[in-house]
């Protein structure tokens, strides 16, 4: 389902077996498909991509200490 092989993966059945991967990328998803109130997310894409900027930088250490 991961073309690089890792986990974690998300499949969405209802949506056509729809397969996510990469964290980051799968809680977007899930926040974008079901959190419809925006209490997981920003409403605002300016203030949803200032909260995550710094995540981006996080994972590269963490991508460091898995290899
Ligand atoms: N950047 C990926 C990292 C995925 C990753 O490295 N997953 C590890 C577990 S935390 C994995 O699948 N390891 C098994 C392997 O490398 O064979 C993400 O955020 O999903």
């Amino acid at each position: 389902m991961n073309p690089n092989g890792r986990i974690p993966v998300v499949v969405n059945r209802d949506a056509g077996d729809l397969a996510i991967w990469e964290t980051g990328s799968i809680l977007r998803y899930l926040s974008e498909v079901y959190d419809k109130n925006y209490n997981l997310h920003f409403d605002n894409i300016e203030e949803e991509t200032e909260m995550v900027r710094p995540y981006r930088f996080l994972e590269i250490p963490l991508c460091i200490n898995d290899s």
